[in-house]
């Protein structure tokens, strides 16, 4: 399938998604929602692909935010169902069937930054630098940023940040744990592509299971989480995978992964 906005390639049990608008910064709009959407679904019955790495074309930037010129004009109602579209999208990221990567290779401000939010895991571009600038623009955070941003770095400096629309450098990102790794640029997506082939060669039920027990879990209290967790790891049992992974280990050998 073409894309307008997007790049899409395989290696490895591994998909790369490129957003690819670089002369407005890879800013979001409408159609390249509706491309991301399509690229995720086409994806998750894809049962080669057990990994997705997504980030933006160019040097300069990973999404520069929403796309400013086609929300200007927009009336209250409009933005409203316009921002639950894409809260809708960036959800289905979150809960996608398979590991999501952002690189963040640039500028990942707004729209941006709240697309790395619903990945799994961030790896950022020494060069990249992250916020959320919408206070500049007499607006609020409207895909999910409000809700993701202080439940990963604490709802001060999410705060902060909101507040003073200030960007933060890649090693400050590192530092407030907005992003999980920091490597050269000219390193993004090779350090990408490694950790993502490293998820795609373990056992994939038991990921993903670890990717709902930790999306779930923390949106309930802590002793109804503990107990999902408790429902959850009996499912494991389940699974051919548990049976092989205890027995190689048993035998002194490697596991053969069936993702069974
Ligand atoms: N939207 C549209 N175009 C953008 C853009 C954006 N977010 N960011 C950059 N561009 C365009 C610029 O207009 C410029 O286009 P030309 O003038 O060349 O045609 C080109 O990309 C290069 O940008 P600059 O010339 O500005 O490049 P600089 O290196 O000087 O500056 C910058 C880079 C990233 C610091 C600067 O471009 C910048 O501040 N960009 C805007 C950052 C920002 O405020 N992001 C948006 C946050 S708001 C919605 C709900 C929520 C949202 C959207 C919709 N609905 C309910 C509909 C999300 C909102 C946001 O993300």
């Amino acid at each position: 399938m073409k894309y307008d906005n997007l790049q899409l390639s395989t290696k490895n049990r591994v998909a790369q998604i490129v957003i690819n608008r670089p002369t407005a910064l890879n800013a979001l709009n409408p159609a390249t929602l509706k491309d991301l959407d399509l690229a995720f679904k086409a994806l998750s019955e894809d049962d080669n692909v057990h990994v997705v790495i997504l980030t933006g074309a160019g040097e300069k930037a990973f999404v520069a935010g929403g796309d400013i010129s086609v929300m200007q004009p927009l009336d209250s109602q409009t933005a409203s169902r316009v921002a639950r579209l894409a809260q809708r999208l960036f959800a289905d990221i979150e809960s996608f069937p398979k590991t999501v990567i952002a690189a963040i290779n640039g500028y990942a401000l707004g729209g941006g930054c709240e697309l790395a939010l619903a990945c799994d895991v961030r790896i950022a571009a020494e060069t990249a630098r992250l916020g959320q600038p919408e206070i500049n623009l007499g607006i609020i955070p409207g895909w999910g940023g409000t809700q993701r941003l202080p439940r990963l770095v604490g709802p001060g400096k999410a705060k902060q940040m909101m507040l003073t629309g200030e960007m933060v450098t890649a090693a400050e990102a590192l530092q407030i744990g907005l992003v999980e790794q920091v490597v050269a640029a000219d390193q993004l997506l090779e350090s990408a592509q490694t950790l993502a082939e490293k998820i795609a060669s373990k056992p994939q039920i038991a990921v993903q299971l670890i990717r709902k027990a930790v999306n779930n879990g923390l949106d309930m209290p802590l002793d109804k989480a503990i107990e999902y967790e408790a429902d959850l790891f009996g499912l494991c049992f389940a699974t051919e995978d548990q049976k092989e992974g205890m027995a190689a280990f048993l035998e002194k050998r490697s596991a053969q992964w069936k993702n069974r």
